[in-house]
């Protein structure tokens, strides 16, 4: 297990890179069946956060809704591709999974968190990497994610309203893999012209000196932070709060 010096020069020129045969089929259903529970369950009680008019779906904070979604973000078959973007001690972002029901048109193109709010041009390094972890094989009918390899390079944010590059790719991936991009690059959820919803896990990550998305330091529930591993903390950010905790001085 680890990353070859060519998957390293893929991620650094064209910003993203497939990663196969992570999850196994059985995996693969718990985490479909379950994930399809939540939607269901946050769409009876109110709380569903749909996007794209109502044909895309996320269900958040999977950290506190299962023990197997704390064993995914440390997985030793994908932790060495965002230490090589975001180095050693990168921390979460964001915990997520996204459902695109039939019918959804093209989302539109972005650059993720924090750099969508940066001037250009965005950094030269990676701040921010960014995986989808797909349940269902992708394709360019069923949704699978557009988006413009090595345009990270170029250092620019997508303009308001942009919804087509003429670079685009539309992923094709099978499922159980994991698709992993520097969050550099301009990327959106693709139209579903097929009459199945397509699913992905979202793990999101960023250095340790980036604010994440999701404040899991003060909100991960207390049983998920007493199971937590050194490197789960880490993970979590709770190594990379101010340091030593302080008060103020007069
Ligand atoms: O679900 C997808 O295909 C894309 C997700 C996405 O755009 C994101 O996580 O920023």
């Amino acid at each position: 297990m680890g990353i070859t010096e060519a998957q390293k020069k893929q991620l650094d020129e064209q910003g993203c890179i497939v990663i196969p045969d992570v999850l196994s089929d059985e995996e693969i259903e718990v985490y479909r069946a379950d994930i399809l529970r939540l939607a269901e369950e946050e769409k009876q009680n109110g709380l569903a956060r749909q996007h794209t008019d109502g044909y895309g779906q996320l269900v958040r904070w999977l950290v506190n809704k299962g023990e197997m979604y704390e064993q995914l973000v440390a997985r030793p078959k994908v932790m060495p591709y965002f230490e090589h973007l975001l180095g050693p001690d990168y921390t979460l972002s964001t915990l997520t999974s996204n459902i695109i029901d039939p019918g959804a048109p093209d989302g539109g193109y972005h650059v993720d968190s924090v750099l969508g709010s940066m001037p250009e041009p965005l950094p030269s390094f990676p701040l921010v990497a960014n995986s989808l972890w797909l349940l269902d094989d992708f394709t360019p009918e069923n949704g699978g994610t557009r988006h413009v390899p090595g345009i990270h390079l170029q250092r620019i944010k997508p303009p308001p309203g942009t919804t087509h590059h003429p670079d685009e790719v539309r992923l094709s991936a099978p499922k159980g893999s994991v698709f992993l991009f520097n969050g550099a690059i301009w990327h959106s959820a693709g139209a579903n012209r097929t009459d199945q919803q397509r699913i992905a896990l979202i793990c999101f990550c960023c250095r340790s000196f980036v604010k994440p998305m999701f404040d899991f330091v003060h909100h991960i529930k207390p049983e998920v932070v007493e199971r937590a591993t050194p490197t789960m903390r880490r993970i979590y950010g709770f190594d990379s709060q101010p340091q030593p905790p302080d008060r103020p001085t007069r």
